[in-house]
């Protein structure tokens, strides 16, 4: 894209749910500093929930529990980070739900192109026996997930030109996720898709070696990618959560007062994190536009195109995912 100056202002934010503990300060209780890396950005409603969870921790502690925070993938990408946590290398990650399917099947259920229509459904999923199940499936994996997390709603950025229709998105070069759902989603398009981790994507850019990806506004805004694309594209054809994880040994390890403790901050994080994740929505999309990058927003009938194109998507995976679990899901999302 054109580089010019950012404007470097700040989004409005309502405040963060108060800290309501009684501090824990027997004598007994272990000091720990948790390493938590994640890949995006440390203003991304990631890098601030996570900055919010490590003040619950200190504050209900008196600091004896403290989080340690490595942004954009510092400490490697969302599968290493998981095995980082798996091996004790590292105590928490925030990884997208698409790189976990190696883990949970079930959770190819969100990498089906537009299941989750808004963020009201996406809370519903996350709220109900369904949602706690998916994350209950990690014990005994070496990590365990203890919220949900909004990555987003995913739109197209790249070099070629404006996303309005499937046949737009034909021939081109597109960064995805880990993940073999999404390499059929954008075949099935007719795009040439190619898996990268997330820490590689911004220089691939960079270098031609792709012409685009997908990604949510906060991350195509704070992640910097409008430095390397000339064009955004509203498209929300995925809705990818995030997993609030921790190493299993390590949390099994800890004191449970500390255990009750970080599962309550974990919740209130997650509050926090959809709030700010839904604040700094379409702010960071009008500063990905005011970068110098051309933005459109599709309307339904635009929209409809690619539901159209990409329904085969599911025919092709349920049967691993499971028909029953995606109706499930559905009817969750669709508040029956
Ligand atoms: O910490 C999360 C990121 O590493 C990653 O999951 C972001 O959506 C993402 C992507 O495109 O890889």
């Amino acid at each position: 894209g054109e580089e010019t100056a950012q404007d470097s202002g700040e989004p409005e934010l309502s405040p963060p749910p108060e800290i309501d503990c009684e501090v824990l300060d027997g004598d007994d209780l272990a000091e720990h500093t948790i390493k938590f890396g994640i890949g995006l950005a440390e203003d991304s409603p990631q890098g601030r929930a996570v900055q919010y969870f490590g003040d619950y921790l200190s504050e209900c502690t008196d600091g004896r529990l403290t989080v340690d925070l490595f942004p954009d993938s510092q400490v490697g990408d969302d599968l290493e980070m998981m095995s980082g946590l798996r091996s004790g290398t590292l105590e928490m990650t925030y990884p997208s739900t698409s790189p976990a399917v190696s883990f949970v099947p079930e959770l190819g259920v969100f990498d089906l192109p537009f299941l989750v229509p808004d963020t009201d459904a996406a809370d519903r999923i996350f709220d109900s026996e369904v949602g706690d199940e998916m994350l209950a499936e990690f014990e005994g994996s070496g990590m365990l997930a203890l919220a949900w997390g909004e990555n987003g709603f995913r739109q197209v950025t790249n070099n070629d030109g404006p996303i309005e229709s499937p046949e737009d998105v034909q021939g081109l070069d597109v960064r995805v996720m880990e993940n073999e759902i999404q390499v059929t989603i954008w075949e099935q398009l007719g795009a040439n898709p190619t898996t990268m981790a997330f820490g590689e994507v911004f220089s691939a850019l960079e270098q031609g070696v792709v012409s685009g990806q997908e990604n949510p506004w906060v991350t195509n805004y704070t992640s910097n990618f409008w430095e390397v694309q000339d064009y955004g594209s509203e498209t929300r054809h995925v809705y990818t959560p995030f997993l609030f994880m921790i190493g299993e040994e390590f949390y099994n390890g800890l004191d449970p007062a500390y255990q009750d403790l970080i599962q309550e901050a974990s919740d209130a994080t997650s509050e926090y994190q959809r709030q700010v994740a839904r604040e700094m929505d379409s702010w960071a999309r009008d500063q990905f536009e005011a970068s110098g990058a051309e933005v459109n927003v599709l309307d339904e009938d635009q929209l409809d195109a690619f539901r159209e194109a990409t329904a085969p998507v599911y025919d092709r995976w349920a049967p691993q995912i499971g028909e029953e679990l995606i109706d499930e899901v559905r009817s969750v999302a669709e508040g029956e």
